[in-house]
């Protein structure tokens, strides 16, 4: 046979035209003895370059690839070991985190929060409430904003700036506010209220007074946002100086926010202010209160929570001004953001899980504002 076409298991691959003969003779040749097959390769391979055959050629044979492949890894196995080390924890990671993303968006079997705080358990950050996971450490507002469901933009599609009104009845709240995230601010809301005369810082740092129950409770089991100050915890702000508690002229400007979830503190809390005379009657309202507190030019940072419910906040000093943002999916259906100065005595209603959020104290007093969530 003077020309040979070589078989591959896919294909045929023509080859160009060489004397087999000489191979055949070469074959003959050590059929005698066994003939290491390495050396016996090497010489066949040799020889079949000579004839004409080249590399390309060999290269695409199937059983040729195969071999180079073993050689490969024979010559570098720890390369292998790393490959399937490294691949079988991505493909762990990978599990991991789709099926928390799934239980977070599905919430089944177990609602956001539970996933929110293995997440930060996961992460080493210390699981309280709700708010703070969603709202006040860095990780929670990343996390809450890659897990958070696309939201339907009817919400916002038609609000274009935030409501004023007063002496409104429950059932007009519950039918046009409560439930429909269309921000609102009532003006009457704290009319018979004492908090106006009572809280102030110093009101405060008696409340949570070094060593008592109240402050230690906050401390091992509510949340604490320092914004941007250095304030480590609420017996750091009241263990500021003077000047700067008292927003004396030079002092550091400060503003930070907490939950209270101390029996005694929120019974004191509530001798000076009643539930919203609008909630509907069928809405319960949480039992942690929420303060945020500080002086002119400072506020809460844009974000968005993923907490349970909506919420209403008292201006009882101070005027805030609020910025929301509809979430970025209803950029081209809402209007791009809005704004609304809150006066002290009255109530911003917000369901700050849909609408992205910042505030400034723009008065010259210290803000102290008191809210809840609602259902
Ligand atoms: O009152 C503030 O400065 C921030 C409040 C806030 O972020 C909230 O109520 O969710
Ligand atoms: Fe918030």
């Amino acid at each position: 046979m003077n020309s040979a076409t070589l078989l591959t298991h896919r294909h045929r691959v023509p080859i160009c035209n060489f004397d087999m003969s000489e191979i055949k003779e070469n074959v003959n040749a050590t059929s005698g003895h066994e003939e290491d097959p390495k050396v016996r390769f090497r010489r066949l391979y040799k020889r079949a370059l000579e004839l004409g055959l080249s590399e390309e050629d060999f290269n695409q044979i199937d059983a040729i690839k195969e071999i180079k492949d073993t050689l490969k890894t024979e010559r570098f196995p720890w390369i292998t070991t790393i490959w399937s080390v490294c691949l079988k924890f991505f493909l762990l990671v990978l599990l991991l985190t789709s099926s928390l993303i799934a239980v977070y968006v599905f919430q089944w079997p177990v609602n956001k929060t539970t996933v929110a705080r293995l997440w930060f358990v996961l992460n080493g950050v210390e699981a309280g409430s709700e708010r703070v996971e969603m709202c006040a450490v860095d990780p929670i507002d990343y996390m809450s904003e890659i897990f958070r469901p696309p939201t339907s933009c009817d919400f916002c599609r038609n609000v274009s700036f935030v409501e004023k009104l007063d002496h409104v009845t429950p059932e007009r709240f519950e039918k046009v506010y409560a439930y429909s995230s269309r921000p609102v601010v009532i003006t009457d809301g704290t009319s018979n209220w004492t908090a106006s005369k009572v809280f102030s810082y110093d009101f405060f740092k008696s409340l949570y007074s070094k060593g008592s129950p109240a402050l230690q409770h906050v401390e091992e089991n509510c949340q604490f946002f320092p914004y941007k100050t250095n304030f480590t915890s609420l017996e750091d702000v009241f263990d500021m100086d003077e000047d700067r508690a008292l927003m004396k002229d030079g002092s550091a400007p400060w503003y930070i926010g907490w939950s209270n979830c101390d029996i005694s503190a929120a019974n004191t809390l509530r001798t000076h202010y009643n539930r919203p005379y609008f909630l509907p009657p069928v809405a319960e309202s949480s039992k942690t209160d929420w303060i945020f507190m500080g002086s002119p030019g400072y506020g809460a940072h844009l974000h968005v929570d993923a907490v349970e419910h909506p919420s209403w906040q008292a201006q009882i000093t101070g005027t805030k001004r609020w910025t929301l943002e509809p979430p970025p999916e209803c950029y081209f259906h809402c209007p791009s953001r809005i704004q609304v100065v809150v006066k002290p005595g009255e109530i911003i209603v917000l369901d700050t899980n849909r609408w992205y959020h910042s505030t400034l104290n723009v008065g010259t007093d210290i803000s102290i504002t008191i809210g809840s969530e609602y259902d």
